[in-house]
């Protein structure tokens, strides 16, 4: 008799969640970040777990924590329960006819649905999705203080800790000239021991960008991040200039990689499981790339540690990640939400090795930063 595990329940909660220092981005400041989390109960009794996160609530994305909630309390949830929880692209598809868009909460509950298949077959999340290539990723971290002199001390204790030698710098929101000064006084100070990147987070025009991509360059600067909005002028300034361009704002899943491929829109793409639309989306996003000949390099949302796994779990799979990963968003909150924190050393994340996402939640750290309480979706 072929017996089908039904999702039960579905629970999600709002956790705010304080930040180390104030996060400084051309489009917000954040002192804070909110993980959506959603826990999805199946009738075997496993319990699998999800997270959306963004970035200062709608200033990133049309997505919001709360948008992420109601999308999932109000549809996504009353379409999954009673339905077999084991097929899950099948299941992720149907719930696709019902509820357009809403990429950050459908990687949520694809994301908790992973983790409870790989509890229940006794296997890491990264098998579900084919296997990993890599147990451990290269992590970026991004200086976003907002001072040059705090940014600096800050690179070189994480130099000296051996926890990152990549940097990642957010500007943007400064006149031009005094973001190159910025990024200059970085990589003079830090040398050869660290690769400096950028992320304008879109702040640019194009005639911005064309002034001050060579003034990058001549600073060291070695990989420019969605300098602009529009792709048309993202593949001018790829063919224009040779650092290297990336895109992330405008890879908005597998149809929009398509486009920006299509046009040699980037060098490379930064590929978020949410913005792409869950852990499959972002493989397919991957494939496009690859196929254009187009590298990778494993994006954030600053997600907290649930997000964080889950896309380690797909990065882990890539055949190529030539730009490695940015996964640092659980280091930049002050609680620790697992009761084992995750291994950051020698500049690496380790991929957990576990039964699906390979991590559990601290109920008690949760609980007290949790925002008005639970909702259970039941039928
Ligand atoms: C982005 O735009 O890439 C990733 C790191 C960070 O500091 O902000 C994010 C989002
Ligand atoms: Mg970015």
């Amino acid at each position: 008799m072929i017996r089908t595990t039904n999702i039960e329940r579905i629970e999600t909660r709002l956790v705010d969640l304080p930040t180390i220092r104030p996060h400084k981005l051309s489009v917000a400041t954040m002192h804070g970040q909110t993980l959506m989390l959603v826990k999805v109960f199946c009738s075997d009794g496993i319990v699998g777990i999800g997270e959306g996160a963004t970035i200062a609530g709608m200033a990133y994305g049309p997505e919001s924590p709360e948008s992420m909630k109601l999308a999932v309390d109000a549809y996504l949830a009353p379409a999954a329960i009673g339905r077999d929880a084991t097929p899950i692209q099948a299941l992720m598809a149907h719930l696709g006819k019902l509820v357009k868009l809403n990429h950050f909460a459908k990687s949520a509950l694809e994301t908790a649905l992973l983790d409870a298949h790989g509890k229940r077959l006794g296997v890491p999340v990264s098998e579900l999705l084919g296997g990993r290539r890599r147990d451990r990723l290269p992590v970026a971290w991004t200086l976003a203080s907002g001072d040059t002199a705090r940014d600096i001390a800050e690179a070189h204790t994480m130099l000296e800790t051996r926890r990152h030698n990549i940097f990642k710098l957010k500007i943007g929101a400064k006149a031009i000239e005094d973001d190159i000064a910025h990024v200059a006084a970085i990589k003079r100070e830090l040398g050869d021991a660290a690769a400096v990147r950028v992320d304008v987070n879109m702040a640019w025009s194009e005639t911005q960008a064309a002034r001050a991509i060579p003034a990058l360059a001549d600073a060291g600067c070695e990989l420019v991040e969605q300098p602009v909005a529009s792709p048309a002028a993202m593949a001018r300034l790829t063919r224009r200039f040779p650092v290297a361009l990336m895109a992330d704002e405008i890879l908005q899943g597998p149809d929009s990689a398509f486009e920006v491929a299509k046009t040699d829109g980037a060098d490379v793409f930064a590929i978020k499981i949410e913005q792409s639309g869950g852990l499959f989306a972002a493989q397919r996003v991957a494939a496009i790339a690859d196929a254009a000949g187009i590298e990778l390099y494993g994006g954030t949302m600053l997600e907290g540690a649930f997000s964080t796994v889950a896309s380690a779990h797909v990065f882990s799979t890539f055949a190529n990640l030539q730009w490695g990963t940015e996964l640092f968003g659980p280091l930049l909150m002050t609680e620790e939400i697992l009761t084992k924190p995750l291994d950051y050393s020698d500049f690496e994340l380790t991929v957990p090795n576990g039964p699906g996402l390979g991590i559990e939640l601290d109920e008690s750290v949760v609980e007290r930063f949790t925002r008005d309480g639970l909702v259970k979706v039941t039928r």
